[in-house]
């Protein structure tokens, strides 16, 4: 099924990935809140009815963990960084229609009818199957209480994600060599029986899903190979006692719901409470989220089927596109409702050239960001023109101050300074004359950019539009001079000024859904009533009021003595982290892997065939921020090597380095990537190994 442009006659849900309720936000979360919000708002200037909303994810590990870790109840943790979150969206002009929880009454229900709803058409069916236990503490390891080795890609891996290499979600069972994340003991797998949604119940239907689906080509692309490939059941229970619990009659079962479970569920739940709150009559949650297409019982899926919903799109990180273009869309199916329109995997943020680390403290929160005094507008432009969506962005202060300083003080604030005061001071206003061909057609191509880029779901380009404009208008005074034709040609002044107000009512237009604040207090400069939030595109064209008072700045530089105390300020919290885990790994004995007794031959070991080698290029991954490609010379020949180096080692350090090479290890493919080989290294710094003489290259170890 193909999808008409927008705007539709059906209403839009734009929704974010929901943060778990366990810490705070930071830049790296706030890009795809921002580019959610930003397209939510291009949605409704071309006209679509939209909706946007999102929550807090209350439940799973991530929360429970750190809940114990601050020896607080876990409703109460998630609770309370849940009302943070509820107020610092808003600060950074994320204005949610709605901002729920997943551990509500709304989400609870919804979850737990879902569930029955799979039950009831056969997708949910129990299996055994061998969980990771503590023997020390007695108990079961979900999740984040557990991590030990990718099966995938052998990388560091938590319970159930491969958050260090290829990103998968990971069944219970399947990390290897685990190792409780309570004790530091080496975990037992221990049998369990747990629920299951057949995911290959959907597989034909997922197929299909992907090919129509709409968003960022990280999205549409990566899901084939999991949705081609054997579809693994996807468990649905933990033995844990935070959570939804699972739907029985009797209340007999001692788990609750994976969290996977009930956090996408509150996209339905949050625009079910929008729509209660505003009423059905404005906004039908029903009529967007209820599938009531032909819907066939059992495994077989009608070919002929229809949407008739509304337009959902899924603003999410990439690193969760597994869930949202895999099991989502199979547990909507499952349960009577409609698919999402388009996914859109938003990059992630870099600080200062590496990857964000909370642990290292490279990051820069949204708290300190504030607290700096800077507009929110700033930040939002910042991070929405830095790349396109998909694409990884850095942030750096410097960045940050050379870019407001160049693109939003210099041109556009500059710009609207200087057509606004021309008007207010020779004529008091806008004046009276008509737009000439040459901006009208100018403004024409602006707007119907505009649409387009809210089509593509191009956030970058939207926010482009403003400083395109303001470009344009700033050559034009400097062309037209109309400092000089105020006295020698005042007819001609006239038509000049004309033009510029008519492209600062046009930036005002084109620039709120990424600049909203900034183009609030611009609409009340042009002396305009109401808010441009309500204004469609074409006003843009509509003269602006007769009379307007002499403009203020619309942005302000950004000072280098400031911008050097928070470079400061993030280099000290580093250097004080790094100290931190020095020290820790002192008396740190305690986190050494145990010995492995089980051991091996000579023979064995002499199967083991590693090399002496020398690195002779790095380069990144595209969509991996810890992987890096390698060049490695093995004397006989060069390997091309996938290593996890990238956020511990400086890439540029690396060419010329000498390095041990496991050569006969299996061949691999890591995002797309073939990986010929391992480079060894000691520890979570990867610490390399080397050789401290002179061994040719391509030496065997021994
Ligand atoms: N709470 C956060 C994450 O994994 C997770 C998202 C849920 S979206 C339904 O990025
Ligand atoms: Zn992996």
């Amino acid at each position: 099924m193909s999808h008409d442009d927008f705007p539709t006659d059906r209403p839009a849900v734009v929704t974010c990935g929901l943060p778990y309720a366990n810490g705070d936000l930071h830049v790296g979360h706030l890009r795809t809140y921002v580019a959610g919000d930003a397209l939510s708002r291009g949605l409704r200037r071309i006209g679509q009815q939209t909706a946007f909303v999102c929550g807090s994810d209350m439940h799973g590990t991530p929360v429970a963990v750190n809940a114990a870790e601050a020896g607080v109840d876990p409703r109460e943790f998630a609770l309370d960084y849940h009302e943070t979150y509820a107020e610092t969206f808003p600060q950074f002009n994320v204005e949610f229609d709605n901002y729920g929880h997943t551990d509500d009454a709304t989400n609870t229900e919804l979850t737990q009818e879902f569930v029955r709803s799979w039950v009831e058409e056969g997708h949910v069916h129990e299996k055994e199957i061998e969980v990771a236990w503590d023997t020390e503490e007695d108990q079961p390891l979900p999740d984040r209480y557990v991590e030990g080795t990718c099966p995938y890609c052998g990388e560091q891996a938590r319970g159930d994600e491969c958050d260090e290499g290829c990103q998968r979600h990971l069944e219970p069972g399947e990390i290897e060599a685990p190792v409780s994340t309570l004790t530091g003991n080496p975990a037992e797998y221990r049998t369990r029986e747990h629920k299951f949604l057949r995911l290959s119940d959907f597989q034909g239907y997922l197929q299909e899903f992907l090919d129509r689906i709409e968003g960022t080509d990280n999205a549409k692309n990566q899901p084939r190979e999991w949705v081609d490939g054997e579809l693994q059941d996807l468990c649905i229970t933990r033995d844990m006692d935070w959570g939804i619990d699972y739907p029985t009659e009797d209340d007999t079962e001692d788990f609750v719901l994976y969290v996977w479970v009930d956090a996408p569920i509150e996209y339905v739940a949050s625009t079910k409470q929008y729509s209660e709150r505003v009423g059905k009559s404005k906004y039908d949650w029903e009529s967007v989220w209820k599938f009531d297409g032909e819907r066939r019982h059992g495994t077989e899926w009608d070919d002929d089927w229809t949407t008739a919903g509304g337009e959902i799109v899924h603003v999410i990180g990439r690193d969760i596109i597994q869930h949202h273009a895999v099991f989502w869309p199979a547990m909507l199916r499952g349960a009577g409702y409609n698919e999402p329109r388009s996914i859109l995997a938003t990059g992630f943020v870099g600080i200062d050239g590496k990857a964000l680390s909370t642990s290292r403290s490279r990051a820069v929160w949204a708290d300190e960001y504030l607290d700096a005094g800077f507009h929110p507008d700033l930040f939002r432009y910042y991070i929405a023109t830095g790349a396109g969506l998909e694409t990884d962005v850095d942030f750096s202060w410097d960045r940050f101050a050379e870019r407001v300083n160049g693109e939003l003080v210099g041109n556009v604030g500059n710009f609207i300074n200087r057509a606004l005061l021309f008007a207010h001071r020779n004529f008091d206003g806008t004046p009276d004359a008509d737009v000439s061909d040459d901006v009208r057609d100018r403004i024409e191509t602006t707007l119907s950019a505009f649409e387009a880029a809210v089509r593509e779901y191009d956030v970058r380009a939207l926010a482009e539009l403003a400083t395109d404009l303001s470009d344009y208008g700033n050559e034009y005074i400097q062309r037209t001079e109309p400092w000089h034709l105020v006295d020698e040609d005042p007819e001609e002044a006239a038509r000049v000024i004309r033009d510029c107000v008519q492209l600062a009512k046009a930036v005002a237009v084109v620039m709120q859904p990424v600049l909203p604040g900034k183009a609030e207090q611009l609409w009340g400069q042009l002396g305009e009533t109401g808010s441009v939030a309500d204004v469609s595109l074409s006003t843009a064209l509509e003269a602006p009021p007769e009379t307007f008072d002499e403009p203020d700045q619309l942005f302000e530089q950004v000072e280098d003595d400031h911008i050097a105390e928070l470079n400061e300020e993030l280099q000290t919290r580093m250097d004080d982290a790094s100290e931190d885990e020095d020290d820790g790994d002192e008396e740190d004995d305690i986190d050494l892997e145990p010995l492995e007794t089980d051991r091996i031959s000579f023979d064995d070991f002499e199967g083991v065939d590693m090399r002496v080698g020398e690195i002779r290029s790095a380069e990144p991954v595209e969509d991996a921020d810890k992987l890096l490609k390698l060049e490695v010379d093995i004397g006989h020949e060069v390997r091309q090597v996938v290593a996890g180096l990238a956020e511990l080692h400086d890439i540029g350090d690396l060419p010329g380095t000498r390095v041990i090479l496991l050569a006969n290890m299996e061949q691999a493919t890591i995002f797309g990537v073939e990986s010929n080989g391992m480079v060894l290294a000691a520890g979570d710094e990867a610490d390399l190994l080397t050789t401290h003489d002179d061994a040719p290259l391509g030496t065997r170890v021994q």
